[in-house]
């Protein structure tokens, strides 16, 4: 079962063969598929060889294949975590009962949407990193930009999947319509917010792998418990490939950090101005990168109070985070949650009933999980002999979704007026200026071993291949 068929033209482990139907539909949105990468994906780049990492099983050791491939080549398949015959619906209302295998009739809807949703932000993620590969810092850095929106077109033949094989002509109709929408386009945007920002350069796109994706792993997560047995087995495998993207994240900004702790060393002086002039980002600008990404990442949680959250989980489509970890009656009637509003021009707390608060309750999650990877960015600073601190802003700052939508708070917590936030926004946010002078670093390097000047080489190489590997190959 676990076994992957390579031998298919849509490689899997699902028996695409053994439904002829399924297949025939899958292979009509290949093409489609492909032509949106095409257009769409990384820019400039079918001609390269890539040193990327492709599924061979779905068990959790050993499951990377490493060779070069031209991605347009790249085998994109159906993976699903093995099946665990005996699982049962672990929360909601119907915990107990077998999970399900098909899709049952009254949440049929949700389903859809929740599948529609997650779909979705995967192709928008390569449309917003379409061309990042035209300024990567070194070989290394290309091939990891790569790796990952390969991975994310293979997040969405997972979502596409579940569509064809569970949801008839509606599914299919979705699966068009995920080709259809585009990142930042004023008729037809993809669904969420952050997948409709721009990415456009390369610390953008290191704070976007390690907050943005972090949302990725713990919805995934979320979906993971589902009692919707498809959904969460091609959740799990899923969830592999993300910790990689985190990695990049959190790597990326930890060497930028480090180069610019190692340019204020040598300059001695931590002057915004002359660790720009010496080509390194400032830690102001780093921090006022970090507090847009996060922001517009937690806003992706949806709504602290919500009645849709509330049903995705009675109805056992959606868990908590670890779900099975805690222990509690995993059906939550009666107990409360306390959530942050602001009333009267001050944030106060109030308690909700727990199971309308869950996506606050999968913020805050997500909230002490993105804290810590920022404390090991600060021990880069330590280490450097650097006084200054990387913080994450309040979670009421910069809020567009939400009871804190529409109210201007401060990166501390202080509720302020409009004009305010208007003499202090270049502070808290990137500006122009910032936007500008970041871009004007990002230059492709691709001598096998150098790194652009902003950022330092990474501690080892990939796959134990030395830091001057070759990792991209130009025809
Ligand atoms: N932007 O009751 P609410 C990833 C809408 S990332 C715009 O809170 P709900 C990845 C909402 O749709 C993981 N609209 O909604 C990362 C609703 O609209 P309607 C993605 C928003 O359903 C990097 C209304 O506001 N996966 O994989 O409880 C690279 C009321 O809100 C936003 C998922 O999200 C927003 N930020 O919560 C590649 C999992 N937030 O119905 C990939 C699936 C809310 O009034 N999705 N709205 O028109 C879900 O579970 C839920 O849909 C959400 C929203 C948690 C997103
Ligand atoms: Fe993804
Ligand atoms: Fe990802």
């Amino acid at each position: 079962m676990s076994a992957i068929d390579y031998g298919e033209r849509i490689p899997n482990n699902v028996d695409l063969a053994g439904d002829r139907a399924l297949q025939r539909a899958l292979e009509q949105w290949q093409p489609d598929y492909l032509a949106w990468w095409h257009e769409m994906g990384p820019e400039a780049s079918s001609s390269l060889d890539v040193y990327l990492r492709t599924a061979i099983s779905v068990e959790p050791s050993g499951w990377a294949n490493f060779d070069y491939v031209k991605m347009p080549d790249y085998r994109w398949g159906i993976f699903l975590a093995p099946r665990d015959e005996a699982r049962r619906i672990h929360f909601g209302e119907q915990a107990g009962d077998p999970a399900w295998q098909e899709v049952p009739g009254e949440h049929r809807a949700n389903l859809r949407r929740i599948i529609v949703t997650q779909g979705d932000t995967e192709p928008a993620s390569i449309e917003q990193q379409r061309h990042l590969g035209l300024t990567a810092p070194s070989l290394y850095d290309l091939r990891n930009l790569f790796q990952v929106n390969v991975e994310e077109g293979r997040h969405l033949w997972a979502m596409v999947y579940l569509l064809h094989r569970y949801f008839g002509r509606d599914g299919r109709e979705e699966a068009a319509a995920l080709l259809e929408r585009r990142s930042g386009d004023g008729d037809n945007p993809r669904i969420l917010g952050a997948f409709n920002e721009r990415t456009p350069d390369w610390l953008a796109f290191f704070m976007f792998t390690y907050f943005t994706d972090r949302d990725g792993k713990f919805q995934l997560c979320a979906l993971a418990e589902s009692g919707f047995d498809p959904l969460a087995r091609t959740t799990r495998f899923m969830l592999t490939e993300e910790a990689h993207h985190m990695f990049v994240g959190e790597s990326g900004v930890a060497r930028t950090l480090q180069r610019t702790a190692e340019v204020m060393r040598e300059l001695g002086s931590d002057d915004p101005r002359a660790v720009r002039e010496a080509g390194a980002i400032d830690l102001a600008t780093i921090q006022r990168y970090l507090n847009f990404h996060y922001s517009v990442t937690i806003d992706l949680f949806g709504a602290d109070v919500s009645s849709n959250a509330a049903t995705f989980y009675s109805a056992g489509l959606k868990g908590r985070f670890e779900e099975g970890k805690r222990d509690d009656d995993h059906r939550l009637g009666g107990m409360t949650y306390r959530i942050v509003e602001a009333v009267d021009g001050r944030l106060a707390e109030r308690d909700v009933p727990m199971l309308n608060a869950l996506n606050e309750v999968l913020r805050d999650d997500f909230i002490r999980d993105s804290v810590a990877g920022i404390g090991r960015w600060n021990r880069v600073l330590e280490k450097n002999g650097v006084a200054a601190r990387l913080v994450v802003p309040h979670k009421a700052f910069n809020r567009r979704i939400g009871s804190l939508a529409g109210v201007r708070v401060s990166p501390g917590g202080e509720v302020v007026d409009e004009q305010t936030w208007r003499l202090h926004e270049r502070d808290w946010l990137p500006t122009a200026d910032d936007r500008a002078f970041v871009a004007s670093l990002m230059g492709r390097v691709v001598e096998p071993g150098r790194f652009a000047g902003w950022i330092a080489p990474p501690p080892v190489g990939v796959n134990r291949q030395p830091i001057d590997f070759a990792y991209v190959r130009f025809g």
